[in-house]
């Protein structure tokens, strides 16, 4: 196939994550849905299964997956990767650096989708939002950011998988745009 063919092709950007995380929001500030910095957190409802969008990215049709990150949801894509995590090019991750009780479960659920992206997607761009890093959050003693890092870096450089990383907050619209290059 050649180049002006693959051009054609939809980009799939994916948005994994534990329950809670905040994907849902981030991507309703990429389609404006949200357009100003919330008081507070923006009332959300889980997102149920995949939930499939198309948006123009770069003047580039993309197909959007959210996968809900109920524990549930997760068994199914971990159980039937073939239907889920071909075709990626884009692979958003993100860890809520609030959430001290799901970190370790957020590590071995990376793990799991980890090798499913080199099995289906082994060119997938890996990028990490570390979530809810508000203005007024003091990360004290547990830096969840550093935590999460130390349990999967390893495994991405064995693999030779480049990755990139972000932190990210809807107390500034800005960050979410930067992370997904709208934004320098
Ligand atoms: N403090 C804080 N809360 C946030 C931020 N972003 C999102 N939230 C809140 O986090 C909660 C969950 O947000 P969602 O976007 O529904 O999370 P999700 O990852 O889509 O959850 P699932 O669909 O169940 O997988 C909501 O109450 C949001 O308002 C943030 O930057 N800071
Ligand atoms: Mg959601």
């Amino acid at each position: 196939m050649g180049n002006a063919e693959n051009e054609e092709l939809p980009i799939k950007l994916v948005i994994m994550g534990m329950e809670n995380a905040g994907k849902t929001t981030i991507l309703d500030v990429l389609t404006q849905k949200i357009n100003e910095p919330p008081n507070k957190p923006p009332s959300m409802t889980p997102t149920k299964g995949v939930e499939r969008s198309t948006i123009l990215f770069f003047q580039k049709e993309t197909k959007v997956w959210d996968f809900g990150g109920q524990e549930s949801y997760r068994n199914e894509y971990l159980a039937n990767p073939e239907k889920y995590f071909h075709t990626i090019s884009f692979f958003y991750y993100v860890v809520d650096i609030q959430d001290y009780y799901r970190l370790i479960q957020s590590v071995m659920y990376f793990h799991g989708v980890f090798n499913l992206i080199k099995k289906f997607s082994p060119e997938a761009k890996i990028i990490f939002l570390f979530h809810k890093m508000d203005p007024d959050y003091s990360p004290d003693e547990r830096n969840l950011k550093e935590k999460f890092l130390e349990k999967v870096e390893p495994v991405l450089k064995l693999n030779n998988m480049l990755y990139t990383m972000f932190d990210t907050t809807i107390f500034d619209l800005n960050s979410i745009r930067i992370a997904f290059g709208l934004e320098t």
